[in-house]
């Protein structure tokens, strides 16, 4: 997409502070709708993550559509309605919900970098990225999201793909692409509800400056895709792979069983994930959720450095 910046609609707070060149973190309202957490962890989500990035010094900005309109960050009157978006949007959605005036949509990973990209916001904040799912092989069913970061220039930091994806294809699958994936302080992708995976990360970096540095170097090479940065879920959040393995397989199930496929797979499995675990995968949704946003916002201060 080349339009320009007036294209999205700014929060009176983002629009100052991108103005003035100071920190702003992007985040989807794909996980804060009920499409990614079910209520009142949806608000909860929403503001442990708004108060992350706002004490790590950076202004957050909220992306989706509202009113016909792409929007980067939301006045305070419009944070309900944010919340309570029942159309899930992905880059493709974008072009049809603005010229249908929707009321109001919610970014998924690919509509936001690429909201973030026309809006001038370099970093941003996710729960776990989608990717190749299980199956693909025979569904094709491969998250937009991937294609998505190899166009747009967005870092993006997540707690790697949702672990209920095939890991190691969505891994291949990012090299295809040439999107750079480098791992905070971690040397393996990291599982989302679980810090590990036995799959390598071809790079790692131990501060929030290195991760700038390497946004730096591919803006003045001319890279006009964006990074994956995974950033394992915080160790006293995290539930061992071990034991979400038998939440995942039954979440796959039911997903199946139902029929639930395309958009309607990614919400689906990871409520009968929620279901199967007694709810205790929503507190680690939560945890990780805030913990790339702080990352997100150190990064995001960094490369105002
Ligand atoms: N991370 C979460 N919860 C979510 C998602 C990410 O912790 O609900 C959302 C993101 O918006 C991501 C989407 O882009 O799931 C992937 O959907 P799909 O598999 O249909 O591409
Ligand atoms: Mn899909």
């Amino acid at each position: 997409m080349s339009a320009q910046r007036s294209a999205v609609r700014l929060s009176r707070e983002v629009e100052a502070a991108l103005a003035d060149g100071r920190p702003v973190v992007a985040l989807e309202s794909t996980i804060t709708s009920s499409f990614g957490l079910p209520a009142p962890h949806n608000r909860d989500c929403y503001e442990r993550v708004d108060r992350a990035i706002r004490a790590a010094g950076a202004i957050p900005a909220v992306t989706g559509v509202l009113d016909g309109r792409m929007i980067a960050g939301v006045e305070q009157e419009e944070i309900e309605r944010i919340l309570a978006g029942d159309w899930k949007l992905a880059e493709r959605d974008l072009p049809i919900a603005l010229a249908r005036g929707a009321a109001i949509g919610v970014s998924t990973v690919s509509a936001t970098v690429a909201i973030a990209h026309l809006a001038g916001i370099r970093t941003f904040a996710t729960g776990g990225i989608g990717g190749v799912h299980r199956g693909a092989e025979t569904t094709f069913d491969i998250s937009s999201d991937l294609g998505a970061m190899a166009r747009h220039p967005v870092i993006v930091v997540s707690a790697g793909a949702k672990a209920f994806l095939d890991l190691p294809k969505t891994i291949e699958y990012l090299e295809t692409l040439g999107v750079p994936v480098v791992g905070y302080r971690c040397s393996e992708f990291p599982a989302f509800w679980s810090r590990t995976s036995g799959i390598s990360l071809p790079h790692r970096a131990e501060s929030a400056a290195e991760i700038a540095a390497i946004a730096a170097a591919a803006t003045s090479v001319g890279w006009g895709g964006g990074i994956l940065v995974a950033n394992p879920i915080p160790a006293d959040a995290e539930i061992p792979a071990a034991e979400i393995a038998t939440a995942i397989e039954s979440g796959l199930d039911v997903a199946a069983r139902e029929g639930a496929i395309g958009p309607a797979a990614t919400p689906r499995i990871l409520a009968a994930i929620a279901a199967a675990t007694a709810s205790r995968s929503i507190p680690a949704n939560l945890a990780l959720a805030e913990s790339n946003a702080t990352l997100a916002a150190e990064i995001a201060v960094a490369l105002t450095r």
